[in-house]
């Protein structure tokens, strides 16, 4: 399992009230930021954090 030294980690929190957009967030800045290869849908349940 890959190693996470304590100061590379960054804890990030996306607060709102349901269905507020957070789960849509987190995917777009996921995949700006190239942590991953393709944006999922929340309609087709292929988010990362849902
Ligand atoms: N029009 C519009 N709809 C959005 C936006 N962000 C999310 N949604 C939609 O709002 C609904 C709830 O979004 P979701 O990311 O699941 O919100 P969460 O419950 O806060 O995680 C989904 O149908 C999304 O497609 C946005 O910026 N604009
Ligand atoms: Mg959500």
């Amino acid at each position: 399992m890959k190693e996470y030294p304590p100061d590379k980690i960054r804890n990030v929190a996306i607060i709102g009230s349901g269905s507020s957009g957070k789960t849509s967030l987190a995917e777009a800045l996921l995949f700006k930021a190239g942590a991953i290869q393709r944006q999922g849908a929340v309609i087709e349940g292929t988010t990362t954090s849902d």
